[in-house]
């Protein structure tokens, strides 16, 4: 297995994180065919490593995911999903009733199931959005579905969602599924870490900036050193309590956490996608066939392939509506 290093990084960055992005230019030339302010979202995207976009997720399509949940926490034995909890994945149907309502549960990539699911991966702005960061459309390569504030520790995306060809054409969406509270331990992220000479690179073991099942390192330490990082450069966090509506995108390299459920009876419904392009979706992760419409979900310009190695052909009611 060959190691992946910082190299690989540095080599696979999209235009925007190369040095001196000519932002103004790239402005003229495409943001008339854009309605949203293009150039505040990718200069906040170079600064800052995030954008929002307020109110302009469907609360139709979002109450519809709600519901396509609600079925599958009472159903989960009729599915062929996985989930998660506290680091430990399985599949879902081998959850008890009692686990699917902890804290830190995560279902994965339920947009493989929900048409709902695959709708929201590729909300407008988003798939727009990330267009214009990669040169290529927008691809869901899988997706987390929070019942309940996470409360994981200070993290980046990449060592784990590392499936991509290009490793650092990566960003994620974060949709509330309803309005968020401060006490329900909301997402929270560091402004301006995504960037390399503030994070620079963890190192699992032997130049390797990913974690593998050999690595010599283990993520606890992956968060005591981001959060160095955070403290030498002195960024604060920032807390996101999204209202219904509002979507978050932020960048594959962006630390960040959630934060400490201070009310342990509040849900924090939320939905986050992780993206990569087009050109960098792994062969694998799409029927030989797919291609323009067949066997993925095409919205926006956006892409959601069918995973070839689902076999169920149970779906959640969306799919029916
Ligand atoms: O929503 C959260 O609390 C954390 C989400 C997250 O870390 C992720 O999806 O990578």
């Amino acid at each position: 297995m060959q190691t992946v290093t910082a190299n690989d990084w540095r080599n696979s960055v999209p235009w925007i994180d190369q040095a001196n992005p000519d932002i103004d230019a790239y402005v003229e030339r495409h943001g008339a065919r854009v309605d949203f302010d293009l150039r505040e979202k990718l200069v906040s995207w170079r600064e800052k490593g995030y954008v929002v976009f307020e109110q302009v997720v469907s609360h139709d399509l979002i109450d519809a995911l709600v519901e396509d949940i609600e079925y599958l926490r009472k159903h989960h034995r009729d599915f062929e999903l996985f989930a998660e909890l506290r680091g430990a994945i399985k599949p879902i149907a081998e959850f008890s009733d009692e686990e699917l309502g902890l804290d830190g549960v995560k279902f994965n990539s339920i947009q493989s199931v929900s048409l709902a699911a695959a709708r929201l991966s590729l909300v407008k702005e988003v798939s727009i959005f990330l267009n214009h960061i990669f040169q290529s459309p927008a691809c869901a390569l899988q997706s987390l579905t929070f019942y309940k504030g996470s409360q994981q520790s200070i993290h980046v995306d990449y060592p784990y969602v590392r499936c991509q060809t290009r490793l650092a054409q990566l960003a994620a969406s974060w949709i509330p599924l309803e309005d968020i509270l401060p006490e329900a331990g909301p997402l929270v992220y560091y402004p301006g870490s995504h960037k390399t000479e503030v994070s620079d690179f963890f190192d699992w073991g032997n130049g390797s900036i990913l974690l593998e099942p050999n690595s010599l390192r283990q993520p606890h330490e992956l968060s005591v050193y981001l959060a160095e990082r955070m403290r030498m450069a002195e960024i604060e966090p920032e807390v996101f309590c999204p209202r219904k509506g509002d979507v978050l995108i932020w960048h594959g390299n962006l630390s960040h956490e959630g934060s400490k459920i201070l009310n342990e009876d509040l849900t924090r419904k939320s939905y986050v996608t992780h993206f990569t392009s087009l050109d960098a979706y792994p062969a694998g992760h799409k029927h030989d066939s797919a291609r323009h419409g067949k066997g993925a979900i095409v919205e926006n310009g956006g892409y959601c392939f069918d995973y070839p190695w689902l076999k169920q052909t149970n779906k959640l009611p969306s799919w029916s509506r």
